[in-house]
């Protein structure tokens, strides 16, 4: 068993006391209400699910496991010569809660590297598919391709303690996010490069490996690290959290509820975003033709988008009630490194006059960008201007948020989700007797 699998294994004799008492005498404890504009209004803010992965705060924003986004890219170890955490040290804490030393980070890059080749019938499938296939679709075709390789199906089949149940999940989610990194590169390379795969380099932490496959130089690979990290949870409420956990509640393997939720992030009210921010910007410098935008050009812009009944991608959150501490973190990766990048500066305008015009138009609870406002300009700024791969990146990050959850629900026996409907009669009904 590998050090962060024992490690693991530990944390979760520890827990599952506490989810067994929380279940035998404090079942019947209310968590609130839930009102018709909650059922009909997508469940915002209805107190049903539990995770310890990470924690969204309406003001303060994320904290993974505890940690503050400068907390984590703070305390946790590094690859040599990198100013950003290593991936892999981050996946530690995502599982165990702790902050793990430099030897524990390095027996999961070890752990992930033996995991890392890609089977060639996934390069192959990749390699057939029409070339104006999204890249999302492609990714999220590998993923499920790679299904007949699941450990937890094999184990399933077999007969297994339900105690058990984590154990070949969490293999089957390294296998995965060993492997995701470098099919999101493939497709890359595929998709905009004209197949000229570059092949991987498996001495490389995943965040420098992702940047040598990308064909990119530092501090490319810093900003893989950073990117994959912000990236990767945001509670188990968000859709593409949800719809893996969901999946992964009727004990479908971890490859089928990770696809599951890779298609619920390709949608572009949550991580198409990313690439919607930086097509509306194109747009807008398109019709320009050569001016130079200036504020009261981007304010013009914003109304007519919204006069047209769209929404302004990048701003606003189900949750949070404040500017995203994730788009902070990217804006100080771009002060850092492009301050000078012409695309950050108009991002920043939009950061001056879109939180304005939102609160004068009424309708968004919260007018402050999102972390998909600031993440598009800096792949701009590396050449990456195939805006459609944007979300992809986002997936390999979103992986190792949600594929910790589904370990920890499995290791803590959450059942088959099945939340209950009624019908807009019953509704009525109970309006009419609340008068
Ligand atoms: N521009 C224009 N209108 C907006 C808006 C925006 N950026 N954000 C919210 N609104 C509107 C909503 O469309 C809604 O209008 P209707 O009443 O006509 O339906 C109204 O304001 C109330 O919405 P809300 O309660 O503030 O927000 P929701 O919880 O319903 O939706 C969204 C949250 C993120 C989907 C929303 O803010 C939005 O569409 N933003 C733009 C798309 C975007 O950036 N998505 C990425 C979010 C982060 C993420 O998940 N990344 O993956």
């Amino acid at each position: 068993m590998s050090a962060l699998k024992e490690r693991l294994a530990q944390k979760i004799e520890e827990h599952r006391p506490r989810t067994k008492k929380l279940l035998k005498e404090h079942a019947d404890v209310k968590l609130g209400d839930v009102t018709i504009g909650q059922a009909l209004g997508g469940g915002r803010g209805v107190k049903m699910l539990v995770t310890d992965i990470s924690y969204l705060d309406p003001m303060e924003g994320i904290r993974f496991r505890g940690y503050t986004i400068p907390e984590v890219l703070e305390k946790l170890p590094k690859s040599e010569g990198a100013e950003y955490p290593c991936v892999e040290s981050f996946w530690w804490l995502l599982i165990t809660g702790d902050i793990p030393t430099q030897e524990d980070s390095i027996a999961v890059r070890d752990e992930f590297s033996t995991k890392k080749i890609i089977p060639q019938y996934v390069i192959e499938l990749l390699l057939k598919m029409p070339r104006d296939t999204h890249p999302m679709t492609m990714f999220s075709c590998a993923v499920l391709a790679m299904q007949r390789e699941s450990k937890f199906v094999r184990h399933y089949e077999r007969g297994m303690d339900k105690l058990d149940y984590w154990k070949p999940t969490y293999d089957d989610a390294i296998q995965i996010i060993a492997k995701l990194p470098s099919i999101a590169a493939y497709i890359y390379r595929m998709k905009y490069k004209n197949d000229t795969l570059i092949a991987p380099d498996y001495s490389l932490d995943i965040g420098a490996n992702f940047a040598h496959m990308m064909g990119q130089k530092p501090p490319y690979d810093d900003l893989a690290r950073l990117y994959f990290i912000l990236h990767s949870d945001h509670e188990s409420g968000n859709a593409s959290a949800h719809a893996t956990h969901l999946v992964s509640s009727t004990l479908a393997d971890p490859y089928y509820s990770l696809s599951a939720g890779l298609n619920a992030l390709a949608g572009p009210l949550h991580g198409l975003a990313t690439q919607e921010v930086l097509r509306w910007l194109i747009d807008v410098i398109e019709k320009l033709d050569g001016v130079e935008p200036t504020e009261e050009i981007m304010k013009k812009f914003v109304w007519e988008t919204l006069n047209s009944g769209q929404v302004i991608p990048g701003f606003g959150h189900a949750v949070l009630r404040k500017t995203d501490p994730r788009y902070y973190a990217q804006r100080e990766f771009c002060l850092k490194h492009l301050p000078d990048d012409k695309i950050f500066k108009y991002v920043s305008m939009l950061y001056n006059v879109v939180p304005d015009i939102l609160a004068e138009h009424g309708k968004a609870k919260n007018p402050w960008p999102n972390v998909d406002a600031q993440s598009g300009v800096i792949q701009w700024h590396y050449g990456i201007k195939d805006f459609d791969f944007y979300t992809v990146m986002f997936g390999v990050g979103r992986a190792l948020g949600v594929l910790s959850n589904i370990i920890w629900d499995r290791a803590l026996l959450y059942p088959l989700e099945r939340p209950k409907s009624l019908t807009t009669d019953m509704l009525e009904d109970i309006a009419k007797k609340a008068k």
